[in-house]
């Protein structure tokens, strides 16, 4: 890594020392290792905030033009780490904690991952803030400061079991409370006209509202001094009410608002593709929105005059649907609140806002019912229907007489708001976030959208930040790589490329393997203490790390596995390659089949690691709790990447890249970004089986899938699902798997069966070739030397320069 030249061992030390005695009255040699976290994360603080301030001061004379992130989430991990890297300091402060006979690893695991998302879509959008500050571009991410994070998860006899994520307990020692900046957001009442100086003027009564307060997380770019924001905002009560004129109704009124200020931002919903459609979502939903919407206008308005060149220095990227309702709220504020014209404000609002899917799944789409949104959002609502009114009439010029087309793209209908298609008329662009899922889109889901606004849809393939993933997640691999090459690759990742040369080289391999095997025998330590399993890091690590969901097909990996198991039990003396197949993945809480999936996956688990009979040819570890800061390990130590959604499903995946880049092979389907990745490294230096998205979508079309035929014919197949209802993995209730039996056997959504043999004789391929050592050390340093083209910093100069048009800062 670059070193910082100005770092002062002694001052860090001092400061250390210091920040101990304020924050905790201790001395450094008595303080708790949470206590040590917290005052070296003040330390680098102290460190990024002149930096912050001349960044913001450079935006505002610079007067560029600037994106706001909106997400629901950010899944950013941790930021002490990341922020050291950034700043160029990591191993300086290493050095001088080790000079104090402190662990910076073990300090670095005081600090609870920032776990504000799901899974991919909120961890793109912390690639994309690290991507953006490292590019110099001037970016606020817009969040909600969940008091809760995503749950923890515990496995308790091989079930998961959630428990709550207090992650503010011992503070935030990276945020700062704005509460100068802290604004109104009214909910619910009822639309009064009132008359001004001749003007028609919509105003909300009878609302409740809360006080929507920001906390700022610094966002360092790596090397070059900028620091972006990370805007997250808290809800708190109303403060306004004189006590003495108390009357019931407004005591009432009182205490409605003090609950709705506490449980506004207490949690976030913890589904990952599917719409949970809870009230309570959408009020969170309208909350940051709309404070972060009358901030950009505030802020904007500080330094310019006419509100109708908004769009030239703002612009807002929705993240999915959930910020969509940010479309209306620009309208009202401009129609309402700065008197422009209809005309005027939609103009500008389609100018400001662009929209970016994220999945087809039908599940994920978000539509409220009207009866909720109006009551929940009158004036917004009146908005809406009025877009909605001169979209249809839009449509009708375009289409006249076609009733059909006014039924499958009004924004509402039957009773219902289409988030997707208020986000689709008020945005400039709509893009997806891989070729094949753009594709898609186009042809398909958006099909009647793309005929009538081609211009709009573009594609923005998915990347990630190799800042986190490589250099921090992997540092033996990152040093042999700048090594190799030079430190280039930090900062532009297409420089990877230039180590193709080596890759026939024989020490380079050995090389490149060793780390591999280092990074095997971490990840070993980490299982042996979490889940007090040995596994041996001279067999294939074979990993599918994600969100548990059906169409992901953890259900067709375990069932292999349960495949494999037999056919050793059968053979014992087969000749395998010992294989260790890791799993991690969190379930909604109130997903069945996913989580009876993870009870199954740790009851093949603890047959197959029990039974001494096979010598451990075959392990299953599930790795509890799977979130960012293990993730990390888990990439860096993978010799196999499970990529294996049916395909069509998985809109593009960023696991697959983190997996890539670390020098994991790809067993996949052709499916999301698995394409593109494919296309880089080579077909031959990948594991691809499966259906297509053509052929699993023609067999949607046509209904003519019938999983029997797969269960009557493959007698593998046959053995694996019987021992799902025969007590083989549950003896103690031999029913237990009955749900998945019967999924699989009823309709295989997913086409698991189908897809099961091409699966197993993929897996066969691995094994012949993990047998030439030589040839699979090449395999995978291809995959690291291929990789460039998935650095979040090439996806975000394609928005910033095709759709934003933004300028970069310098400072
Ligand atoms: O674009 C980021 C990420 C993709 O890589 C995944 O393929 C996709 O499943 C995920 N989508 C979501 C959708 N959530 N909602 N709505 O997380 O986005």
């Amino acid at each position: 890594m670059i070193k910082k030249d100005t770092f002062d061992k002694e001052k860090f030390k001092k400061e250390l020392e210091s920040n101990v005695r304020m924050l905790f009255r201790r001395k450094l040699e008595e303080a708790t290792p949470q206590q040590i976290y917290q005052a070296v994360a003040y330390s680098v603080k102290d460190d990024i905030i002149d930096n912050w301030i001349e960044t913001h001061k450079a935006y505002e004379k610079q007067d560029k033009k600037m994106v706001y992130y909106m997400s629901m989430e950010f899944l950013m991990g941790r930021a002490l780490g990341n922020n050291m890297i950034n700043l160029l300091c990591y191993d300086d402060v290493r050095e001088t904690l080790e000079e104090l006979g402190l662990d910076l690893n073990l300090i670095e695991d005081q600090e609870p991952d920032a776990a504000l998302g799901n899974g991919g879509l909120g961890r793109l959008a912390a690639c994309f803030l690290d991507s953006l500050a490292t590019l110099g571009y001037p970016a606020y991410g817009c969040g909600i400061r969940y008091r809760y994070g995503m749950f923890k998860q515990k496995i308790e006899n091989g079930y998961q079991v959630e428990v709550p994520d207090n992650w503010l307990k011992y503070g935030n020692p990276f945020e700062i409370k704005r509460d100068e900046y802290a604004v109104e957001v009214k909910f619910g009442g009822y639309v009064d006209v009132e008359m001004h100086n001749g003007r028609q003027k919509f105003v909300q009564k009878g609302y409740q509202s809360v006080r929507a307060v920001p906390y700022d997380m610094p966002i360092v770019g790596y090397g070059n001094h900028i620091v972006n924001t990370l805007r997250i905002w808290d809800a708190e009560a109303i403060n306004n009410f004189n006590l003495d004129s108390f009357d019931k109704g407004e005591y009432e009124k009182a205490v409605e608002q003090e609950n709705l200020a506490r449980t506004i931002c207490e949690v976030l919903y913890p589904n990952d593709n599917h719409m949970a459609g809870k009230e309570l979502r959408l009020k969170q939903q309208y909350f940051f929105i709309s404070a972060s919407v009358q901030r950009a206008i505030a802020k904007y308005k500080e330094t310019h005059d006419d509100i109708r060149k908004f769009h030239e220095k703002v612009t807002f990227q929705l993240n999915d649907t959930h910020p969509t309702v940010a479309v209306a709220e620009l309208m009202r504020i401009l129609v309402d609140e700065e008197g422009l014209e209809w005309d005027e404000a939609w103009e500008i609002t389609r100018k400001t806002c662009a929209y970016t899917n994220h999945t087809i799944m039908a599940e994920a789409l978000e539509k409220w019912p009207i009866e909720l949104f109006s009551r929940l959002l009158p004036r917004v609502y009146q908005i809406v229907e009025e877009i909605n009114r001169r979209f249809v009439i839009e449509i009708q010029n375009k289409y006249p007489g076609d009733q059909e087309k006014i039924r499958k793209m009004a924004i509402l209908y039957d009773g219902q708001v289409r988030m997707a298609h208020l986000a689709i008329a008020g945005s400039y662009s709509v893009n997806g976030v891989a070729r094949l899922h753009t594709d898609i889109l186009k042809k398909r889901e958006l099909k009647d959208f793309y005929e009538m606004m081609p211009e709009k849809f573009n594609n923005k393939t998915n990347g990630i930040t190799q800042r986190r993933f490589l250099l921090h997640g992997n540092p033996l691999l990152a040093s042999w790589v700048t090594d190799k090459i030079g430190d280039d690759w930090i900062t532009n990742l297409d420089h990877l490329k230039h180590l193709k040369v080596y890759v026939d080289d024989e020490k380079c391999q050995q090389e490149f393997m060793n780390i591999k095997y280092q990074n095997k025998v971490r990840l070993a330590k980490y299982i042996k203490e979490h889940n007090g399993i040995d596994v041996d890091p001279r067999s294939i690590f074979d990993c599918q790390v994600k969100r548990l969901h059906e169409y992901k097909r953890q259900l067709m990996n375990i069932l292999h596995v349960m495949y494999l198991y037999n056919e050793i039990k059968a053979h014992p003396d087969m000749d395998i390659v010992p294989r260790t197949f890791i799993f991690g993945a969190k379930a909604a809480a109130g997903y069945y089949t996913a989580k009876l999936t993870i009870k199954l996956i740790n009851a093949v688990a603890d047959k197959i690691n029990n039974d001494p009979s096979i010598n451990g040819k075959i392990k299953v570890v599930f790795i509890e709790d799977y979130r960012v800061s293990n993730a990390e390990l888990i990439f860096a130590a993978a010799d196999v990447s499970e990529q294996i959604s049916t395909a069509s499903k998985e809109a593009s995946g960023t696991g697959n890249m983190k997996f890539m880049l670390n020098g994991a092979l790809t067993l996949g389907t052709m499916d999301g970004a698995n394409v593109e990745i494919v296309e880089e490294v080579g077909k031959e230096n990948a594991f691809i089986f499966g259906l297509s998205a053509d052929q699993i979508m023609e067999y949607e079309k046509n209904g003519n899938y019938n999983p029997r035929d797969v269960y009557n014919n493959n007698q593998d197949v046959r053995q694996v699902l019987t021992q799902l209802v025969n007590g083989f993995y549950s003896p103690e209730n031999p029913e237990l798997f009955r749900a998945l039996y019967d999924a699989l056997l009823e309709k295989d959504t997913y086409f698991t069966l189908l897809d099961f043999d091409s699966y197993k004789e993929a897996h066969n391929r691995i094994d012949a070739a993990y047998r030439d050592e030589e040839h699979w050390a090449r395999t995978a340093m291809l995959q690291t030397a291929s990789a460039g083209k998935f650095s979040s910093d090439r996806t975000i100069e394609e928005y910033a320069k095709e759709m934003w048009h933004l300028e970069k800062v310098t400072l």
